[in-house]
């Protein structure tokens, strides 16, 4: 059984989409943010971050909606969502891993208004804004997914990257956003994480 913590305006869409994916069993606890919720001691024993997305699987804690992806991945190789090949696997990983580091820390920046100093990019993690997303759209551009012609876990979190940061606005649009948004929001699986995010919404935050 795997447990999974969530609120629906979050990034613990990314696992829910996730979760639909494998098509295994899972038990939703969906907390509210506040100390309540996120912060109650119940689940700061869980995740001490208070944060989720956070899943629990036989026994263990994963944290980190990029890492939730590899691990399910790993954990249910019937699902098929994990490349074979050292190719594939270089993408795999590296396009993951930018997309959870240089690409969120680059947005959340930007969101924030954090600026780095003159010449100081070097330093960052993310070098500019304007870099991580010109790197991004010429690391998607030529390929239908991230490990070429078949969609995987990868996909689940860059997809979400590039869907979440073109519906906020946040990354500029372009033909290979653009295109690979509209690939990975064809998935079944994403449409069921977004009904069941949607469902939860309309029903808990009121306007
Ligand atoms: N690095 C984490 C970030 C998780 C995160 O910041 N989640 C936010 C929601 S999008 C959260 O739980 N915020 C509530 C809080 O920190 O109180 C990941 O990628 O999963």
């Amino acid at each position: 059984m795997i447990e999974f913590w969530t609120n629906p305006m979050s990034r613990g869409q990314i696992a829910h989409w996730m979760l639909e994916e494998l098509g295994h069993p899972y038990t939703t606890n969906w907390l509210d943010f506040g100390p309540g919720g996120n912060k109650s001691a119940d689940f700061l024993a869980v995740n001490p971050m208070g944060k989720v997305p956070t899943i629990r699987h036989d026994g263990k804690v994963v944290t980190e909606a990029a890492a939730i992806c590899l691990y399910l991945a790993d954990a249910f190789p019937q699902a098929k969502l994990k490349p074979a090949g050292a190719a594939e696997l270089a993408d795999y990983y590296r396009f993951t891993l930018f997309a959870a580091g240089p690409m969120e820390q680059a947005v959340t920046a930007r969101a924030l208004g954090w600026h780095v100093p003159e010449g100081r990019d070097g330093m960052a993690g993310f070098g500019s804004f304007d870099g991580a997303v010109s790197a991004m759209e010429k690391m998607l551009t030529g390929r239908d997914f991230v490990c070429g012609k078949t969609f995987t876990a990868a996909d689940v979190y860059v997809g979400s990257t590039i869907d979440w940061g073109l519906a906020f606005k946040s990354i500029p649009g372009c033909p290979a956003f653009e295109t690979y948004a509209e690939r990975v929001r064809a998935r079944p699986a994403y449409t069921s994480a977004k009904a069941i995010n949607g469902t939860r919404i309309a029903a808990t935050h009121k306007t």
